[in-house]
């Protein structure tokens, strides 16, 4: 009959996998909903485009003058429009 084995010396793992857990954001994820922002697909996101988006997603007050301040508020280079760079740079501030 076998024998059971001695198990010291053999650290087990204490978390196996961690489901729902993100630390940090997921760049493919962000890729994802700025997808879903930029309705015409031209790589920017623009306050119009902000505002249907998050209407589609069952928000109704983003109306594009809000829209318009909060990506103002993302903008880096001034162009009033989100491009990936920035969107990904305001998720990891
Ligand atoms: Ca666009
Ligand atoms: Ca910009």
């Amino acid at each position: 009959m076998g024998g059971s084995r001695p198990r010291y010396g053999y650290p087990e793992p204490v978390n196996k996998h961690q489901e729902g857990v993100a630390p940090v954001a997921d760049i493919d994820k962000a890729r994802e909903t700025f997808d879903r922002f930029d309705a015409n697909g031209d790589g920017v996101i623009t306050a119009d485009e902000y505002s249907a988006a998050m209407k589609a997603m069952g928000d109704h007050f983003v109306t594009p003058a809000i829209a318009d301040a909060i990506i103002a508020a993302k903008d880096l280079n001034g162009d009033k429009l989100l491009s990936f760079d920035e969107f990904w740079a305001d998720l990891n501030k």
